[in-house]
C-alpha cells in the first residue's frame, strides 16, 4: 500500500480491560496521532462535576452505557477541536446508533479490534491504577509506576476506578457483549475492521505497529518485548 499524508481517522475497540488505553498510549508515542478516550473524558467530567459528568455517573458505576445522545454530543465537540490532526478514538462508538452518528460526520479509515479473552480481564482491572488528569494507566505488576501510588510524569496520586470492582466489571462485560459487539460487525461489513487476537499487550503491540505503519509513517518503533 502507498502511504499518503492524508489524515488517519482510527478507532480502537475491545472489551473492558483489553488494553485499549495501554495500546493507545503506545500508538501516540510512535505515530503522529491524537488519542481521544471517551472514558477518560467522562472521568474528567465527573471529577469536575459538570452536567454531563453528573448525568453519566450512575450509568458508569452500574457498568451500563451512558445514553447515546450525551455521548454523540460530547465526542462530536471534542473531534471538532482536533479536526486538523490524525486521531485515534478509544471507547467510542460502542453502540450501533453511535457508530451511525459518527460515520455520518467522519470518514473512518480503520478500526483496530483487540480480541482479548474475557477470562483475564477481571484480574487486570483489579490491579489497575490510573492517573485522572492524563488517563495514563498502570497495573501493579504488568506496568507498575516508578514510585508506588504516584504518576510517573506528574508525581500526582494514582486512583482506582470506581467501576473496577469485580461485580461492576462483570456488568461491563455483559454490556459489551450485548451492545458493543454488534459494532464490530458494523465496521466489518464496511471493510475497515482489523482483528488483533492475543492475551497480552506485548504480543499484540508489534502487530498493531506493523499494521499502522502500512497506513501512516511511524515516528519510531518502541520495543516492549513480546511477553
Ligand atoms: P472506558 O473507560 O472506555 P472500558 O471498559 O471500555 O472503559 P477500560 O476498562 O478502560 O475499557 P482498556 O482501556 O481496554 O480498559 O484497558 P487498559 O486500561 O489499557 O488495561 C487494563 C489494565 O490491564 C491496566 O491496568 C493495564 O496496565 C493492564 N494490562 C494491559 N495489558 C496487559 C497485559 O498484557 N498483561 C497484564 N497483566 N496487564 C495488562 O469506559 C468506562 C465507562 O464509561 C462509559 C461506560 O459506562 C463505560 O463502562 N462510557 C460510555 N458509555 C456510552 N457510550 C460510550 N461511547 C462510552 N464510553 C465510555
Ligand atoms: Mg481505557
Amino acid at each position: 500500500t502507498m502511504i499518503t499524508n492524508k489524515l488517519l481517522r482510527a478507532i480502537i475497540m475491545g472489551p473492558p480491560g483489553s488494553g485499549k488505553g495501554t495500546i493507545s498510549e503506545r500508538i501516540v508515542k510512535d505515530f503522529p496521532m491524537k488519542h481521544l478516550s471517551s472514558g477518560d473524558l467522562l472521568r474528567a467530567q465527573m471529577a469536575n462535576q459538570t452536567a454531563a459528568g453528573i448525568a453519566a455517573k450512575k450509568f458508569i458505576e452500574d457498568g451500563q452505557l451512558v445514553p447515546d445522545d450525551v455521548m454523540v454530543e460530547l465526542i462530536g465537540n471534542e473531534l471538532g477541536g482536533i479536526a486538523s490532526q490524525s486521531w485515534l478514538l478509544d471507547g467510542f462508538p460502542r453502540t450501533v446508533p453511535q457508530a451511525e452518528a459518527l460515520i455520518e460526520k467522519e470518514p473512518i479509515d480503520t478500526v483496530l479490534h483487540l480480541d482479548v479473552p474475557f477470562e483475564i480481564i477481571i484480574e487486570r482491572t483489579m490491579k489497575r491504577r490510573v492517573h485522572l488528569g492524563s488517563g495514563r494507566v498502570y497495573h501493579l505488576e504488568f506496568n507498575p509506576p516508578k514510585v508506588e501510588g504516584k504518576d510517573d510524569v506528574t508525581g500526582q496520586p494514582l486512583i482506582q476506578r470506581d467501576d473496577d470492582k469485580p461485580e461492576t466489571v462483570k456488568a461491563r462485560l455483559e454490556t459489551y457483549q450485548r451492545q458493543t459487539q454488534p459494532v464490530l460487525d458494523f465496521f466489518s461489513d464496511r471493510g475497515v475492521l482489523s482483528v488483533f487476537k492475543g492475551s497480552y499487550s506485548n504480543e499484540i503491540w508489534p502487530k498493531v505497529h506493523k499494521f499502522l505503519a502500512t497506513k501512516m509513517k511511524p515516528l519510531q518503533y518502541t520495543d516492549y518485548g513480546t511477553s
